[in-house]
């Protein structure tokens, strides 16, 4: 697995990394309860329930793209590439 991961891009190994951090309960899946938690932790939980469920929401409507209202690792890596920032916003650090 590791000599795997070191033949790849960094940037693809920070979109797995994060990806598996993101993935709180493990099914390899990002839904909305685990963004919730990605961003509570972010921020510190300075967002209201509200607009951290407002943000969440519009992340996954905007990335999903086979509709099941989850993210896929092909999903997250489609939002990373529409927002190449995306990673340095949610303060990825490797
Ligand atoms: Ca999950
Ligand atoms: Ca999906």
């Amino acid at each position: 697995m590791f000599s795997v991961l070191s033949e790849m891009a960094p940037r693809e190994l920070k979109a797995i990394y994060a990806f598996k951090i993101y993935d709180f309960n493990t099914d390899n899946y990002l839904c909305k309860e685990d963004l919730e938690k990605t961003l509570n932790k972010l921020t510190r939980e300075e967002l209201t329930a509200e607009e951290v469920n407002l943000v969440c929401e519009k992340a996954i409507e905007e990335a999903d793209l086979d509709g099941d209202n989850k993210l896929s690792f092909a999903d997250f890596e489609n939002m990373i590439s529409r927002a190449p920032d995306f990673l340095s916003t949610f303060h990825i650090r490797i």
